[in-house]
């Protein structure tokens, strides 16, 4: 169809885990990333609290995008670049990585023919380039095409789906140095003891009763309560630094996750800040993090969580809206304690395929060399 004044990119709108986001081919978007910015910012229809001239969910949870391409790294098949996209402000924060969003990526470069299909499984390498970690995605592909409708069900997700295993192999100091960016297993942050962490997401580990709550409110309840954050807040900006990030202030890291002891039936109860609003659930990696603070040996969990025993560790992390599970290689005791591989159970599915429209004064659809 002609059209004036309006550039068409392909697009796949895809949820991915809790997520929701366009999904493009790096091919398909402009090759400079100032330029690419811009075009993910009219994409989604920012900077506006609503984002009414875009596709962007007005969440930060659905103010995500991704990017993948055909690898040119051994052994791996994708690249697969993670942006997310402010809402009422115009940035574009490709710093940390999307455990959701990446949940997508498998099933995306199957479908654009980036990767072969096998019969019953595919499994996909996929290098995070944000944060230069590999994941492997096992995708369900029976007859060689992509399944979606399953029997597994992911809290904060309604019905069931195919299942996508993800394994992370490596991803210990993600967007920090190391797992532990401070060099320490607790901290003294503003008053109050806190573990940060970096195992795929930097994280603040905070126990809720330091900061007066249980960590059983809802997140409207933490939300409406404007000293609490104020405090949290002062505690990410003193953390961020410690752990290498620098001024944190217009950073989506570190997050902010209170812990608590577990109360139905998983080893511990959490709430989230990614890093001002209140997750609904937990963030993938942001969760790999906060499990791994919890069997750390020494961090501020030390108490609160019921550690179950095994290897892997298998652990249940509660959160708003029901639990995540965590599977943890560990090795080591006491100062040797070390945390190898993670792995985590996710669903993902293709909702809609054709071309997103950005005016033609943003971009006229010339890739460029860059
Ligand atoms: O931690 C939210 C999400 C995320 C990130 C956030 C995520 C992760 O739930 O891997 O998935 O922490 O901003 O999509």
């Amino acid at each position: 169809m002609a059209r004036t004044g309006q550039t068409a990119i392909p697009c796949t709108l895809m949820r991915g885990g809790t997520s929701k986001g366009p999904y493009f081919l790096a091919s398909d978007l402009p090759a400079d990333p100032q330029l690419r910015d811009r075009v993910l910012l009219a994409v989604m229809g920012s900077p506006d609290p609503r984002q009414i001239d875009g596709i962007g969910g007005a969440d930060p949870l659905t103010s995500k995008v991704a990017i993948v391409s055909k690898s040119e790294r051994p052994g791996v098949d994708v690249d697969f670049l993670f942006a997310q996209v402010g809402i009422d402000k115009a940035f574009v924060d490709v710093n940390p990585n999307c455990g959701n969003m990446l949940a997508g990526v498998g099933p995306f470069a199957i479908e654009k023919g980036l990767v072969p299909a096998k019969d019953p499984e595919t499994k996909v390498s996929i290098y995070m380039v944000n944060t230069g970690n590999l994941a492997v995605a096992t995708v369900q592909t029976p007859g060689g095409v992509v399944r979606y409708d399953g029997d597994t069900a992911i809290s904060g997700v309604p019905g069931t789906a195919a299942p996508i295993r993800i394994d992370f192999l490596d991803t210990a100091g993600s967007v920090c140095d190391s797992m532990l960016p401070t060099g320490r297993t607790r901290d003294r942050v503003e008053g109050i003891d806190v573990t940060c962490i970096d195992n795929g997401m930097p994280v603040v580990v905070i126990p809720a009763q330091s900061l007066g709550k249980t960590g059983y409110e809802s997140p409207r309840e933490l939300e409406a309560d404007t000293e609490f954050r104020k405090r949290l807040e002062a505690v990410r900006l003193a953390a961020g630094p410690l752990m290498g990030l620098g001024d944190v202030r217009e950073k989506v890291v570190p997050k902010m996750t209170l812990i608590a002891p577990p109360r139905a039936g998983g080893h511990v109860c959490t709430r989230t800040f990614i890093p001002h609003k209140c997750h609904a659930a937990i963030g993938v990696l942001g969760a790999v993090s906060v499990a791994t603070a919890c069997v750390m040996p020494g961090s501020v969990a030390e108490g609160i969580v019921k550690v179950p025993s095994g290897n892997p560790l298998i652990l249940s992390v509660e959160h708003p809206t029901g639990e995540f599970t965590v599977t943890l290689e560990v090795s080591g005791t006491g100062e040797n304690f070390q945390v190898g591989r993670s792995g985590i159970l996710r669903t993902a599915r293709a909702l809609f395929e054709g071309h997103v429209l950005v005016p033609r004064a943003v971009w006229d659809g010339t890739r460029g060399n860059g």
